[in-house]
């Protein structure tokens, strides 16, 4: 069965366009994933088709009215496998990273319920909400992008999403760390040439040059990342060789 997404959300033809795209568009061409797109106002029953109304206790922004957004989850889910999570993107959520990414891959699908304006009823979020998901901390104005985000993070993992060379490769290899610097022709361009042992063909000084890269990148800019992982021995000993060249602390040994 494809990975399965329903969206429920106010701009359904902001997220189908996004879909049309790159990897994410072929893998849904080629029946790797699935995803629909319900809306709320589809739920209404008033000649304004009215989804949000003033906040009790007053203040600033409107607020989605459980009603609407209760028919349109129960619309989604009847789309969806059983079992697959409600799951509302806000900002006060629990941070989604590339682990929530990759069990997401894994599974069946899940609904993604994208807010508008200051949130959802919170009675709503508390009779058919399973998971709060936050992309990062920073406020945007609505959940569709971060509903893409988590689409785009999931499908791309699907087998035969990237084409194998690239999915295999990246399993193993430098996995948990930043991208080392990638080059391509010309070998010169404004008076700055592509380090030496990229241009010439020893593949395993290549592998080598790029694993250090790699760890004296992440080292330098997330070490919170390194701490994270972990060294193997190897790359322990690379990372001391970039810090030692780089004029670096390496990280302490624990
Ligand atoms: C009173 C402050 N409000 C706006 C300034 C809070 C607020 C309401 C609605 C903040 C953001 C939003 C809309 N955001 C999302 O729907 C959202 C989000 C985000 O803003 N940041 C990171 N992840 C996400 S997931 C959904």
């Amino acid at each position: 069965m494809p990975l399965h997404f329903e969206v429920v959300t106010l701009f359904p033809e902001l997220v189908r366009q996004h879909l049309r795209f790159g990897v994410v568009g072929r893998a849904l061409e080629r029946g790797l994933a699935w995803v629909g797109t319900v809306d709320p106002r589809d739920f209404t029953h008033d000649v304004h088709r009215t989804v949000d109304d003033r906040p009790y206790g007053g203040g600033p922004g409107m607020v989605m009215k459980p009603g609407p957004l209760a028919a349109a989850l129960e619309a989604a889910r009847a789309r969806a496998p059983a079992g697959v999570p409600v799951v509302y993107l806000s900002a006060q959520g629990r941070p989604f990273g590339q682990g929530t990414a990759a069990r997401l891959s894994a599974s069946p699908g899940a609904v993604l319920l994208a807010g508008r304006y200051e949130g959802v009823d919170q009675r709503l979020v508390e009779a058919a909400v399973d998971e709060e998901w936050s992309i990062g901390d920073y406020v945007l104005s609505g959940g569709e992008l971060p509903a893409l985000v988590v689409i785009d993070a999931a499908v791309r993992l699907l087998p035969g999403a990237l084409g194998d060379e690239a999915s295999a490769a990246q399993e193993s290899f430098a996995e948990g760390l930043l991208d080392w610097p990638h080059y391509t022709r010309p070998e010169t361009w404004q008076g700055r040439a592509v380090p030496a042992v990229l241009a010439g063909g020893n593949h395993a000084a290549i592998a080598r040059w790029r694993l250090k890269e790699a760890l004296g990148r992440t080292w330098r800019r997330r070490p919170e990342l390194i701490e994270r992982r972990g060294l193997s021995e190897e790359e322990r000993g690379l990372l001391e060789e970039y810090c030692a060249e780089a004029s670096l602390a390496p990280p302490r040994r624990v």
